[in-house]
């Protein structure tokens, strides 16, 4: 057994071809039509890219330099060209769309707005020329902490109206996360609010920034609040403004700052395996490009849907699919600031009913924890306008898959299951759902245009159908990370240093299947090895996820002096946990299970319950404290963005 191998031992044999009701009104009907685009990207990549920028970004002035490669891996596309990004999303839609609806807000307390792209246009202009007001230029940087509503969108896009870089910070993140990303970024202005609502609670947001500010930030200079709780914070004379005040006497336009291709739009920090946050740079044009063509190739968006990316505006999720892309497209998109489980689990599917949603994305763990609820809570609501669903932020195993397949889309909505990072901007990995038949936990086929390949080791495409290894992408995308913010080095290191610079690493494993379907299998850093056997995490999930009783699942290595590393298991039960944690029975049952699903091999050596998995705030869960408290070692990780701390003791096997 060779060491460097990742063995599959999962099989999905399901394959649901596009719905011919679905493909006979989608943009890209047929995969004959999918082959051609691809033939063309695949004959010419960088004039396929440039004929797409051309066609669906308007330019201030237009650019001559397709791809200029010549400080590789700093790539640059589209140079000498100039653009807004807010002009794009905005302006251009006023001629057309100006009284149609852009953004369908609705609040956790059930406070809906509707706000059309005439107003939004207003809205945006008039914040940006507060921000000028306060000192804001062009290359700037402002970071937005705010709640999961419209104005945390009008901030971003006023930011990009003036050319000032915005880098968001998800409003669940604590007082010294926020400060951190404030000095990294050496930002000069901070936008936040008084509060938000979430779960039930007030979110402190002003609180949490006053404590940030408190302890360092030298750079900030003013600090605009937002008014959402209403509940009364306090203000610091000469630094911190109500954003009312702020537009009080703005005018309704503002001439839009007009950057080069490559100025940067935003940084978005996101935390790597180790060390600080990395500041992830994206690009004006290339980045919105990515957004618009995906919402088209993916989304199939048309101009009568109705879009709910249901991901924050924290998250690059919430970036290109909530802030940028369905605003470029000219889409009318439905922002819900709260909680899935407020008032009760339901409040997904009743918004999917009251506005009439037609293209639904979300999270595996988000339709996990649904599904949990089972099946007659969606069954209340009409979700009878829905065409399409997506899925995004890990592998959706096949049993999650099945579920939103058939109590969500009704067993009529295609299902797109989209691959892709911060780093890329836009989907990467994803099927075109009117021309590419989808299998349950695959994400299918690249994009046209994205050189997306398996590698081994040395960097061979693995061509054997099902064995795993490296996933990179073997040339530059308009939409990919510029450079990692004040740090060059790192971002030469972590994504091109693996393969002498020539292909970008993603950081996951995956493997092909005989049809050339890509499998996400897990980070690289979390792939196990038993007795030799390198395996994917994600497999070993999937299977337990199978099992009737098992609503979630994590699993991790274990080191071992026999086997190298023995499996163990985080189980989340479908109704109560066991007391005590203990299930001697159940145990061997998953135990057996999991020999029976997928070999003797992946059969968990230790199983323990707990009533949730410790995740980051996007959804992800927390292998590597995982993995410190399987090998019993000291826990070095933050904890303190958990949502429950006490359930680290059950995970410990302490109660
Ligand atoms: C969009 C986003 C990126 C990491 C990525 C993967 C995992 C995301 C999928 C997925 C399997 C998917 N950006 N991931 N989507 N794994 N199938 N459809 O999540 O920067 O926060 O995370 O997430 O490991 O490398 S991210």
């Amino acid at each position: 057994m060779s060491n460097d191998r990742i063995d599959s031992i999962l099989q999905e044999e399901r394959q649901f071809p596009p719905p011919s009701a679905f493909a006979q009104l989608a943009r890209i009907r047929s995969a004959s039509e999918l082959a051609a685009l691809r033939e063309r990207a695949a004959a010419d990549h960088t004039g396929f890219w440039a004929e797409l920028a051309r066609k669906e970004l308007s330019w201030h002035t237009p650019f001559q330099t397709i791809l200029d490669d010549s400080a590789a891996p700093r790539y640059q596309w589209f140079k000498e060209g100039t653009l807004n990004v807010s002009y794009n999303c905005l302006d251009r839609q006023l001629a057309e769309r100006g009284d149609k609806t852009a953004i369908i807000f609705e609040g956790e307390p059930g406070d809906t707005r509707h706000i059309t792209y005439a107003e939004l246009h207003r809205d945006v202009c008039r914040f940006a020329n507060a921000l000028k007001a306060q000192g804001v230029a062009k290359g700037d940087r402002v970071v937005i902490y705010m709640p999961m509503i419209p104005e945390a969108v009008i901030a971003m896009q006023a930011c990009a109206r003036i050319g000032a870089i915005h880098s968001v910070v998800f409003g669940g993140f604590s007082a010294e996360s926020l400060k951190d990303r404030i000095e990294d970024a050496g930002a000069k202005l901070l936008i936040t609010a008084d509060g938000g609502h979430r779960g039930g609670k007030i979110i402190e947001l002003k609180a949490a920034a006053d404590k940030a500010l408190n302890h360092g930030c030298a750079s900030i200079e003013k600090v605009i609040v937002y008014k959402r709780s209403g509940h009364g914070v306090p203000m610091q004379t000469g630094r911190d403004v109500w954003w009312s005040d702020t537009i009080a006497d703005q005018a309704a336009q503002c001439e839009p700052v007009w950057v080069e291709s490559e100025h940067p739009l935003f940084l978005l920090y996101t935390s790597g395996s180790t060390g600080k946050p990395k500041g992830i740079q994206h690009s004006s044009a290339g980045y919105l490009l990515g957004a618009v063509v995906t919402l088209q190739w993916v989304f199939d968006i048309r101009d009568d849907d109705v879009f709910w990316c249901t991901a924050d505006v924290g998250w690059v999720t919430g970036h290109s699919y909530v802030a940028y892309g369905p605003l470029a497209c000219g889409a009318t998109m439905v922002i819900y600031e709260g909680s899935p489980a407020v008032p009760d689990t339901g409040r997904f599917w009743k918004v999917c009913q009251d506005h009439r949603v037609t293209i639904f994305y979300t999270a595996p763990t988000a339709i996990r924890a649904l599904m949990k609820h089972g099946d007659a809570i969606p069954a209340r609501y009409d979700l009878s306008t829905l065409r399409l669903l997506g899925s995004v932020g890990e592998p959706i195993n096949p049993e999650a898959w099945m579920w939103y397949h058939r109590v969500i889309g009704r067993e009529r909505c295609p299902i797109v299951d989209t691959w892709w990072q911060t780093e890329t901007g836009a989907h990467m990995i994803a099927p075109v759902p009117g021309a590419v038949p989808t299998k349950p936990g695959s994400c299918t086929l690249p994009l046209p245009g994205i050189a997306a390949d398996v590698v081994d080791e040395q960097g061979n495409s693995i061509t054997t159908a099902n064995q795993g290894g490296y996933l990179v992408i073997k040339k530059p995308w308009p939409f990919m990370l510029r450079t990692i913010w004040g740090d060059h080095e790192r971002y030469i290191k972590t994504y091109w240093g693996k393969f002498g610079g020539q292909y970008y690493l993603a950081g996951d494993s995956a493997r092909r299947d005989q049809d050339g379907y890509f499998w996400i299998m897990g980070r690289i850093d979390d792939v196990l090895n038993v007795s030799g056997h390198r395996l994917g995490t994600m497999e070993v999930e999937s299977a337990l996820v199978a099992h009737p009783r098992v609503a979630e699942a994590a699993v991790v290595g274990r080191p071992d002096d026999v086997k190298g590393e023995t499996i163990f298991a985080y189980v989340v039960l479908r109704g109560e946990r066991p007391p005590g944690g203990i299930d001697h029975a159940l145990t061997e049952e998953l135990r057996l299970w999991v020999a029976e699903q997928i070999g003797a091999i992946a059969k968990p050596d230790d199983i323990r319950y707990a009533d949730n998995l410790p995740k980051t705030r996007s959804g992800k869960i927390m292998r590597r404290l995982l993995r410190s408290i399987a090998a019993g070692v000291a826990i070095t990780q933050d904890t303190s963005t958990l949502e429950n701390e006490a359930i680290l003791l059950q995970l410990q096997g302490k109660q």
